[in-house]
This record gives structure tokens, C-alpha cells and sequence, in this order.
């Protein structure tokens, strides 16, 4: 088991898509030229969740199509512990998923405590596109998903069966009470949510964000992921974030509602992705294990990331090179 430090060191990797026109001339735009089109992804998970995004994205597919193809891969993959099937369960031994999604035209979706159904972020467009709601959870959102033709699936895997029942038993012998909104031990196996933003051949813009939350968590609890506003937001004036890590201290800051309303005031994705990250900083002093990271992707199509914590790091994705690993910016 790596400890906190090397497992951050590692962990927070977002992946990202550029145009082969532009990585010709030299790579990164200018705030006149527009890159396009871009994807880009959170962590590991990003990798192959890009290719598919970017399949779609250079077959005429809009950034919202982009978006949904490249996180389903993650979510139907089930040997990733934070996405939908083989995602870790909650203290009841039940797999919830959360998950939402944004376009260009402001229009939103979401699912929240999910359970027994494969592709969240699909519910989610769903709700967006045949329902006068945004946010659908629990009960509701699973009988919405079956009631338009998705088909029930145990999300629960032996192995994270396994692992709960471990857990269940040292649970017995010395009871855990978890501090309040405190995040459960995160680890390399416990991190983390995809958010994916992309920029399609239109220049429009559109992300998606999809976890089973953090592991353990309390029966019903509900992340940052299928928030508008702090898992995931867009705006096609002027970019999109998404988050990830500790959900808690993503809600109470709002974070890429504020990542985007600080490139709106001029901010570069860099540094509206850090301004997230000392936010949340000041708020909680940045204790050792507390993890949050940023992504954003401007209009032009410039990206930036941003960790709370040393190593965070991003990849690159082209289609000639494939993804490939980048060193990001980070607090401490
Ligand atoms: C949540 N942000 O539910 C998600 C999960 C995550 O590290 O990214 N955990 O809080």
C-alpha cells in the first residue's frame, strides 16, 4: 500500500487531447487562436476514457457526446474502485453512484445515490434532456433509468464484496467513528471521480463527472461529483471545470463554479484552478490527508490543473503520441 505522499505523487493525473494541426505548430494556443478540439480528464482513469472521447470528437461528435462515450468506459470498467461497476460500496454494502453532466447551452442533468444501474452519466443526460428537472437521486433516479430502458445491473463485484466485508470485520473488532465531513482514507485504491471536459470541433464546450464517491461513505450520502457547480461546470463563453478528491471541501467552496467564474474575470485555467485549491486551503489549513483537484479548460482550449497537495500531475494526450504523463501545478 503506497503511503500519502507517493500515492499523491502519482494520483492526480488529468489527460488531454490536442489538435494534431496545432501540436504541429508548436503546441499551446494563443488567447486569439482557438485549439480544437480538446479533451481532457482527470487522473489515470483519463487515458483510455480520452480515446473514446476523442473518437467521437473527430467523427463530428459534439463535446456532450464526447464526454458521455469517453466516461462510460470507466464506468463499465470494473476493475476501477471509484467508478461505477466494481466501484467501492457505502458502509451498507451498497454501491451508489453520482454523477452529472453540462453542455454548452447551460443545460444540465444529474443522478445522485444511484444504485443497480450501470452508466450514471447516461441517466444523467437523460434527466437533462426528458425531464423539466436537473437533479433526479435515489429511488427516483433508479426507477426514471429503468422506466427509459436502461436494464438493472449488480454494480457490486466480489472483489469490492471482499473488501466490504474486511472492512465490515475490522469495523467489529475496533469501531471507526469517522470524524465529521472528514474524507475516509483515500489511497490509490480510494481516488478517484472522472471529470472530463472537452472542447469539440465547433467550439463548444461540455464536461461530465461520474464516481461512486468516497469509500464507506454513509448510506445516502451524496458527493460534490453530481453537483452542478462544484463537481462539474460549464459555460461556453468562457470555459468549464470539474473536481475532484475530497467532495466535502468541494461543495462548501463551489469549486468549478469558482474556477470558471475566476477565468471569466480573466484568470487563465491555471490559476482559476488554484484559486479553487487556496480556497479550500483557507477553509480547512491543508491537512495531510486532504486531497482536492482541479481541471479546467478554457474556450480557447487551454487546460489547467491544480492539486492541494505536491505531485499532482497531468497527461497529455495526442494522437500521435498517445497520452503521456505531465507534471501539473500544485499548492504545497
Ligand atoms: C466524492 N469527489 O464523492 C468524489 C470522490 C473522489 O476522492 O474524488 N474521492 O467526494
Amino acid at each position: 500500500m503506497p503511503n500519502r505522499r507517493d500515492f499523491l505523487k502519482t494520483s492526480a493525473i488529468a489527460s488531454i487531447g490536442a489538435s494534431p494541426m496545432l501540436a504541429a505548430c508548436g503546441g499551446g494556443a494563443s488567447a486569439s487562436q482557438q485549439q480544437k478540439p480538446v479533451v481532457v480528464s482527470t487522473w489515470r482513469h483519463g487515458m483510455p476514457a480520452n480515446e473514446a472521447a476523442w473518437e467521437e470528437l473527430t467523427d463530428d461528435g459534439t463535446a456532450l457526446d464526447a464526454v458521455e462515450a469517453g466516461v462510460r468506459v470507466i464506468e463499465a470498467d470494473p476493475e476501477t474502485r471509484t467508478v461505477g461497476r466494481g466501484g467501492y460500496p457505502d458502509r451498507t454494502g451498497v454501491v451508489t453512484l453520482d454523477a452529472c453532466v453540462m453542455d454548452e447551452r447551460g443545460r444540465c442533468g444529474s443522478v445522485g445515490a444511484l444504485e443497480d444501474i450501470l452508466h450514471p452519466t447516461s441517466v444523467a443526460r437523460k434527466v437533462m434532456e426528458e425531464t423539466p428537472h436537473v437533479m433526479l437521486v435515489g429511488d427516483g433516479a433508479r426507477d426514471f433509468a429503468i422506466e427509459q430502458g436502461f436494464e438493472e445491473t449488480d454494480l457490486l463485484t466480489e472483489q469490492s464484496r471482499q473488501d466490504w466485508q474486511e472492512w465490515k470485520e475490522k469495523q467489529e473488532e475496533t469501531p471507526e467513528r469517522p470524524e465529521p465531513n472528514i474524507e475516509g482514507e483515500v489511497d490509490e485504491e480510494n481516488h478517484d471521480t472522472i471529470g472530463m471536459l472537452a472542447l469539440d470541433a465547433n467550439g463548444h464546450l461540455s464536461g461530465a463527472c461520474t464516481t461512486s464517491g468516497t469509500q464507506w461513505k454513509m448510506h445516502g450520502r451524496v458527493g460534490d461529483s453530481p453537483l452542478i457547480g462544484a463537481g462539474l461546470f460549464v459555460d461556453d463563453d468562457v470555459g468549464a471545470a470539474c473536481a475532484t478528491g475530497w467532495g466535502e471541501a468541494v461543495i462548501r467552496t463551489a469549486g468549478s463554479h469558482l474556477a470558471v467564474e475566476k477565468m471569466r474575470q480573466g484568470a487563465s485555467p491555471m490559476e482559476a484552478c488554484r484559486a479553487v485549491v487556496e480556497r479550500v486551503s483557507n477553509l480547512h489549513g491543508n491537512p495531510e490527508d486532504v486531497q482536492v483537484g482541479v481541471l479546467a479548460l478554457n474556450k480557447n482550449g487551454e487546460i489547467g490543473a491544480y492539486g492541494l497537495q505536491s505531485g499532482f500531475e497531468t497527461a497529455q494526450y495526442t494522437p500521435e503520441a498517445g497520452n503521456q504523463l505531465v507534471e501539473a501545478d500544485a499548492f504545497q
